[in-house]
């Protein structure tokens, strides 16, 4: 398999998390979204939105969108799943990955926060943009966590839910958001404790700056 993605990228990595708590391994190749490789003919060919990550199968079949990755690396390797085995469990899991996937990050990422600034918002509006998104986002998939307690999001194992959080907390602070949700953090140590969260991260890839 091929993962196309960026370091900093928090959609790639959490595919880059996905597939380490998987024992699966792709090859990277990156894309230097500063710098619009994103935007290369060769790489549209790949994904028509411009956008990483993308995953090529052995097959040569390309896969888009992050959390349609995951659950694909889920069905393909189904220990350690990333999904509990209930529906409801697995719907409210879901829910809190798409709050981030779907409800923070699109609002917060490179591409609406250039259009900010295409549209005339000064350095310090686009960053209080972000700052609002990001901190109203996590204070609500703090609330919707359950009360039971648990190392993790959603239990003793990580989860879907644990992939897309930790490479938002890792964005909240690019964007200096004061972290004040006490069980977010314990949850982010407890993940950094795993190999997959460790290889994972944006400072361990080999295109970081
Ligand atoms: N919903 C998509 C989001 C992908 C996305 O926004 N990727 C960002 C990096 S995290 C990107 O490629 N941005 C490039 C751009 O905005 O031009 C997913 O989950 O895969």
């Amino acid at each position: 398999m091929i993962l196309h993605g960026y370091f900093r990228s928090t959609a790639s990595w959490r595919v880059r998390i996905a597939l380490g708590l998987k024992g699966l391994t792709a090859t990277p190749v990156f894309h230097h979204l500063r710098r619009g490789e994103q935007r290369a003919p060769d790489y549209l060919a790949i994904n028509p939105q411009g956008l990483v990550p993308a995953l090529v199968t052995d097959d040569g079949a390309v896969l888009t969108q992050s959390l349609a990755i995951c659950e694909y690396l889920d069905e393909i390797q189904p220990e350690a799943a990333l999904l509990p085995s209930q529906p409801l469990a697995r719907a409210k899991v879901r829910a809190a990955a798409q709050l981030i996937a779907s409800d923070i990050h699109p609002v917060q990422n490179l591409k609406i926060l250039q259009r900010l600034r295409d549209l005339g918002h000064d350095e310090a509006q686009v960053q209080a943009w972000a700052q609002a998104v990001i901190e109203e986002g996590l204070a609500a998939f703090d609330a919707l966590l359950p009360h039971e307690p648990g190392r993790f999001a959603f239990g003793e194992r990580p989860g879907l839910a644990d992939l897309c959080l930790i490479p938002q907390l890792g964005n909240a602070r690019r964007f200096n958001v004061e972290l004040r949700w006490p069980r977010l953090v314990e949850i982010e140590a407890a993940c950094l404790e795993l190999e997959a969260f460790k290889a994972a991260a944006p400072n361990a890839q080999p295109d970081a700056e």
